[in-house]
């Protein structure tokens, strides 16, 4: 048997770089439209972003910088109408067009249909915008590549709990030595580390600084046969570019 029998993705950051140029600027078009004088700068998002969930996100930005509130009692009702809006602003701007998918994510999950390696996604955020993001990038059959699309609220606890993972996990029927999960942050390497799976991160600008330790490898990307990925800690890659075999080498170096 493969000893590698799926790959399983965070979408934010990972598949591609929506935090900056797409959620932020998607929860800045609902508070202008909103009334609110609230604007998230890229260096107030990245701090807000140690905050999973577009909803938390939120509730904490209130409690922690207590900006101007409308007079309203219903703060959750607040909340909740908010990021519905900041969910329709995201999805608009990724049909738009605007964002693209990093480095060879494309590629590997072509690799994986291809080999018959089974494919999910453990998200924070809203499944609308994960099917958005695939249908956009991919084609429209996409989404249906992956069993599974675990998305937001679907688990009461959010990263960096493990629960998202271990919903994956459970709804594939396989138990995580034959799973690696593809990560950007330090709290999608704790939620997946949490339910026992080999994680790879692939850093972007706002978690390249953080603590990795714990992950089998950490990258710049997943890089391309013509656009090479740096490899930043774990066992140097036989290839320029991740591969399956790469995986299926993480595995085999688990204890
Ligand atoms: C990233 C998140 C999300 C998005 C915003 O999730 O934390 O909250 O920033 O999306 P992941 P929502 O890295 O797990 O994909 O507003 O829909 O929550």
């Amino acid at each position: 048997m493969n000893p590698l029998q799926a790959l399983i993705f965070d979408v934010d950051g990972t598949l591609a770089e929506t935090e900056r140029d797409g959620h932020r600027v998607a929860f800045n078009q609902t508070f202008a439209a909103a009334g609110l004088p609230w604007q998230w700068s890229v260096a107030t998002y990245g701090d807000l972003l140690e905050i999973a969930g577009g909803k938390e996100r939120i509730r904490y930005f209130i409690e922690r910088h207590q900006p101007p509130l409308p007079d309203t009692a219903d703060l959750e009702g607040l909340i909740r109408t908010l990021h519905e809006a900041k969910t329709q602003h995201y999805r608009e701007i990724v049909q738009q067009g605007q964002i693209s998918l990093r480095p060879g994510v494309a590629r590997l999950i072509q690799a994986a249909r291809q080999a018959g390696v089974r494919l999910a996604i453990a998200t924070t955020s809203h499944l609308d915008n994960a099917i958005a993001l695939l249908e956009t990038t991919l084609g429209k059959e996409s989404s249906a590549w992956f069993e599974v699309i675990a998305a937001g609220d679907i688990v009461p606890r959010k990263k960096p709990a493990p629960d998202i993972y271990t919903y994956v996990l459970a709804h594939l029927g396989l138990p995580p030595q034959h799973c690696v999960a593809i990560e950007d942050a330090d709290q999608g390497l704790q939620s997946a580390r949490g339910a026992g799976l080999s994680v790879v991160i692939t850093v972007n600008d706002y978690t390249r600084h953080q603590n990795f330790t714990g992950a089998d490898l950490v990258i710049s990307h997943l890089g391309e046969p013509d656009q090479p990925h740096q490899v930043l800690s774990g066992p140097p890659s036989p290839a320029p570019y991740f591969t399956l075999e790469t995986a299926i080498a993480l595995l085999d170096q688990r204890p």
